[in-house]
C-alpha cells in the first residue's frame, strides 16, 4: 500500500505509526498540500493527506478510516481499537479529543501561514487555541496515572494523544505551553522510548 502525505500531517503520521506499530508495510509517497496538490489529486480528487492506496488500487482517505482498516488487518487482540467494551468506547473517546485538537490547530496552523498578514483574524485564532488547550486538559486527566491511557498497553488513544500534542507544540508555538500537560509529556517520552516509529515519522 502507499500512504500519501507529509508526516508534518499530524493525521498522515497517526497512520505511518499505525501502521507501522501493526507491523504493517507501506510506501511512504512524500507529497505537500502547499507544494504538490496537483500530484495529491491524481490520487484524492480532494486534494487531502493522509490518503492511502492498497494494492488492489483502492482509495482510502481520513485518518478514522484508514485507522480502523490497518487494525482489520490483523488479530483482534493486536488491534489499537479494543474491538468492544468499556475500552473500546473509552479510546475511541480519547482518539476524539486528540482528533478534535487536531483539526483546530490545523485551522489556526492555515490561518497564521496561509492568509494575507493583513486578513488574519486573531480572535478566532485565539478561540480555537482555547478549544485545543481544553482537549489537551482533557488528555492530560487521562493520562494522570503515569500509564498508558486505556488499560496495561499502547493503544490508538496514546498514539493519537502523542502526535496531536507534538504537532501542536510545533505549530502553536508558544501558545501552548508543555508545562501545563506534564502527563502528557511524560507519555510523550515513553512512547518515543518503547516504539521507534514514533520518533522514526518525527517531523522536525
Ligand atoms: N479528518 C481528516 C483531516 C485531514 C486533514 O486535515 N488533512 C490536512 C493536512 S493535515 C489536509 O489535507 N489539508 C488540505 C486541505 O484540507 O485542503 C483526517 O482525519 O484524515
Amino acid at each position: 500500500m502507499k500512504l500519501i502525505g507529509r508526516f508534518m500531517s499530524p493525521f498522515t503520521r497517526r497512520v505511518a505509526v499505525s501502521a507501522r506499530t501493526l507491523g504493517l508495510e507501506f510506501e511512504h509517497v512524500d507529497l505537500s498540500t502547499m507544494t504538490d496538490i496537483d500530484e495529491i489529486r491524481r490520487y484524492n480528487p480532494m486534494g487531502r493527506v493522509p490518503t492511502v492506496v492498497l494494492d488492489d488500487g483502492t482509495i482510502l482517505v481520513d485518518s478514522a478510516a484508514i485507522v480502523d482498516w490497518l487494525d482489520e488487518q490483523v488479530e483482534p487482540e493486536r488491534r489499537l481499537v479494543p474491538v468492544s467494551g468499556a475500552a473500546r468506547r473509552d479510546v475511541l473517546q480519547l482518539v476524539s479529543w486528540a482528533t478534535g485538537a487536531g483539526d483546530k490547530a490545523v485551522v489556526v496552523h492555515y490561518e497564521l501561514t496561509r492568509r494575507p498578514e493583513d486578513k488574519i483574524f486573531l480572535p478566532a485564532v485565539e478561540s480555537n487555541v482555547d478549544q485545543i488547550r481544553s482537549a489537551f486538559g482533557m488528555l492530560e486527566k487521562a493520562a494522570a496515572d503515569g500509564s498508558w491511557l486505556v488499560g496495561d498497553r499502547m493503544t490508538q488513544a496514546d498514539i493519537a494523544a502523542v502526535i496531536f500534542l507534538e504537532f501542536c507544540e510545533i505549530v502553536l508555538a508558544d501558545r501552548l505551553d508543555r508545562g501545563d500537560y506534564p502527563a502528557l509529556v511524560a507519555l510523550c517520552a515513553r512512547a518515543h522510548g518503547e516504539n521507534p516509529a514514533f520518533t522514526e515519522t518525527s517531523p522536525l
